[in-house]
């Protein structure tokens, strides 16, 4: 098959020649042994003098830094923004969004929030979707998330709402999880954060990749014009991919059969040509427009619903670029709120403003003094010239004489800028100074009504599923009985169905009468993407006498739409096909699990299959596919004899059999593969596993 060449001619790229650089000291000194230690006579005491050991063990020591208080777990990418055409210059005169000949560098990272940074990937959370433009004007870090809302409205609220979601203090348990008291502690006291609890307990908070999230920059901000006329604008990223996710079970799964799942997507993706791709579209509001919203433009646990405003498509973001080292560019990127370009403003967010002060200092407290904007990975492309000075891991040598502003003696530079400069959006200002929560945030249901009233009906099963887990893990019954009714308040019948699940007396009536509104745009259901299929992983279970022909004919069409197939066998190197040729196995079975594929093929080969099907590991596997909504196919003699040992229905959605492989089974294939899951035309709840 053509990917097969493909990965060989990658892994031969691997290969490195012998190298005859020698390794020295950290000044310099060439050293001839790394591996002993100096000491008198071979068994004798080591000596102080060994100052390549203590150099070595030193270095060593420091190698941690303070991992992210939030969003510690993470990976990045580097790639390009480019605007589709200068239709926005009406708006804003950020360069990087009206000039579509410029091609803007950016780094991308995505992270879980509550996790540590050894946690992972898979649990049940929000994702960072940080991203660093380093546009010509300077750069502009746009540090949002997978969802459009957040848990809180006022920045103060912040460490409390962390502290409550991080493990607990007294024994640090649970580890990357929600499901404990302090979080629905916190979340029935605060009602505020009702709308996000729901999106956190949708199945966008087990996105499937990091390739098929969308990403919301959240707060309102602003685009300025060349005359510093003001709209306002939300940022919406939307994945080329499709917007999709894993369920529960997959997700808890994964988090030990592979920890690293979504971070080794991304690498590969990337690795091998199918870079992920997002379109990034803007809801734009004229300033006259502020309060024609039933909702405060100002307050971030709402969204303005597409259909009010529809997201207009201006570019498109491309990553194509792992790091070279993760520790250099991935961790020590340093994201700040407050970094902004001439043609963008903030707005009064009171989430927002607590922001643009806890990024700096984070950044200085982590990376260890004011510099951090010298590593290579957080330099702007934009030159940088100003009369900050020393402090540590200074970088640049500045030669001028003057470090003051105004001088004569470097002919007064650096001069101010005129009209390229940042200019600040000068709003009107006027009030008591009050620690008070505005009115217009009050309204704490409506929108999580309208999430819930969005969802298709597979969707709010996994919504009440997730409840019925989180609030079932929740040790204190005061705190479930609080959430349940604050869950009335969105909807009764969710209320009641939570209720049900966790020892709870239902409400017995709705308090606020469900609005019946929604948005379509909410639903994941709507959100395929247009390339559904690239990228995605599909295992092909082969044993000695499998059918080359069905591998060959449904391996091509995968290939050509995209797809990923791996051979897993009993065991690796390679097994004999039907008509005696070799197939190369790819991985064997036991270590990979059916929850890290997308799909699964089982050619036919009455030898093979037979052998297959007393292989409990095979037969479970897929069984569990089935369980999960995956497609199958079973192409080829005896290949549907497997699906009967697994406990799968042959005419099951999504599931394709056929004797003889050809163009119709394969694309068949594929086309299920596009429809992600076959989540609500299954019956799987008799599964036991
Ligand atoms: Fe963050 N957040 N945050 N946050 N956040 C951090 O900055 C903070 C908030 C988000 O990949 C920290 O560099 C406060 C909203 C992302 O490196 C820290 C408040 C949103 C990342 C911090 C918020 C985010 C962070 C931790 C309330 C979505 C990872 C280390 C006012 C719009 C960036 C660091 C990366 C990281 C503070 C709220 C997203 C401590 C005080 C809302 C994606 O500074």
């Amino acid at each position: 098959m053509a990917h097969r060449d493909e990965k060989q001619a990658q892994l031969d790229a691997v290969r490195v020649e012998p190298c005859d650089a020698p390794l020295t000291t950290d000044q310099g000194i060439q050293v001839d042994d790394t591996d002993n230690s100096l000491k008198v006579g071979e068994r004798g005491p080591s000596l102080l003098q060994d100052f390549h050991l203590r150099e070595k063990i030193t270095h060593f020591d420091h190698e941690r830094i303070p991992e992210r208080v939030v969003h510690a777990r993470g990976a990045g990418a580097y790639g390009t923004f480019q605007v589709y055409d200068d239709s926005l210059a009406e708006f804003t005169r950020a360069e990087f969004l009206t000039d579509p000949s410029i091609e803007t560098p950016v780094f991308v990272r995505f992270s879980t929030v509550a996790g540590s940074r050894g946690s992972a990937d898979t649990v049940r959370d929000v994702r960072g979707f940080a991203t660093k433009f380093y546009t010509r004007q300077g750069n502009f870090d746009l540090v949002g998330n997978n969802m459009p809302v957040f848990f809180i409205q006022d920045g103060i609220k912040f460490p409390d709402f962390v502290h409550a979601v991080k493990p607990e203090p007294h024994n640090e348990i649970p580890q990357a999880q929600s499901a404990h008291d302090t979080l629905w502690d916190f979340v029935q006291l605060q009602p505020e954060t009702m709308h996000m609890m729901l999106w956190a307990m949708s199945d966008r908070a087990l996105p499937r990749s990091f390739a098929t999230m969308q990403g919301f920059g959240v707060h309102t901000f602003r685009l300025l014009d060349a005359r510093g006329r003001s709209t306002f604008v939300k940022f919406h990223w939307k994945p080329k991919a499709g917007v999709h996710s894993t369920i529960w079970d997959e997700t808890q799964k994964i988090a030990g059969k592979d920890p690293d799942f979504q971070r080794r997507d991304l690498w590969e993706r990337i690795e091998t040509g199918a870079h992920p791709e997002w379109e990034l579209c803007l809801q734009l509001v004229p300033e006259e427009d502020e309060h024609k919203f039933d909702f405060d433009l100002l307050d971030a646990t709402k969204l303005i619903p597409e259909e009010e405003v529809p997201a207009r498509p201006v570019g498109r973001l491309v990553l194509n670029r792992n790091p070279d080292n993760y520790f250099a560019e991935t961790e020590q990127v340093a994201f700040c709120t407050a970094n902004i370009v001439p043609g963008l403003d903030f707005t009064n967010d009171p989430l927002m403003q607590a922001r643009l002060f806890s990024y700096l200092d984070t950044q200085l407290f982590r990376l260890g003094g004011p510099n951090f904007p010298q590593l290579p990975v957080n330099k702007p492309i934009a030159p940088v010239r100003n009369h900050h000075r020393d402090s540590f891991h200074q970088h640049e040598i500045h030669t001028a004489k003057t470090s003051y502003h105004p001088n004569t003696l470097s002919g007064g530079c650096p001069v101010m800028a005129g009209d390229t400069a940042f200019a600040h959006y000068p709003a009107p200002t006027q009030g008591e100074i009050v620690r008070k929560r505005a009115e217009s945030f009050g309204d704490h249901y409506s929108q999580a009504t309208l999430f819930w009233n969005s969802m298709s009906d597979v969707e709010k099963e996994h919504i009440v599923a997730a409840f019925r887990f989180e609030l079932g893990k929740v040790e204190t019954v005061q705190i479930r009985e609080g959430v349940v009714v604050h869950l009335n308040h969105v909807d009764h019948d969710l209320a009641v169905q939570v209720a049900q699940g966790i020892g709870v007396t239902p409400p017995e009536r709705a308090v606020t009468q469900n609005h019946g509104r929604t948005s379509p745009a909410l639903s994941q259901v709507n959100l395929t993407g247009d390339e559904p299929v690239k990228a995605r992983k599909v295992a092909v279970l082969v044993g000695e006498g499998s059918d080359s022909g069905a591998i060959g004919v449904v391996g091509d069409a995968l290939a050509d739409a995209g797809a990923v197939s791996e051979l897993l066998a009993a065991h690796s190197g390679t097994v004999q096909s039907a008509d005696g040729g070799r197939i190369t196995v790819d991985k064997a079975i036991n270590t990979m699990a059916s929850v890290l594929y997308d799909a699964i093929l089982i050619p036919g080969g009455e030898a093979a299959v037979r052998a297959l099907g007393k292989d409990g590991l095979a037969v479970f596997y897929v069984t569990e596919a089935y369980k999960h909504g995956k497609p199958i196919a079973a192409v080829g003699p005896g290949a549907a004899d497997l699906l009967d040992k697994a406990g799968v229905p042959r005419d099951a959605a999504g599931v394709i059999v056929a004797e003889t492989p050809d163009a119709s089974t394969a694309q068949a294939f594929v086309d299920a593969i596009a429809r992600h899951r076959f989540w609500a035309e299954r019956e799987v709840d008799h599964i036991p596993g």
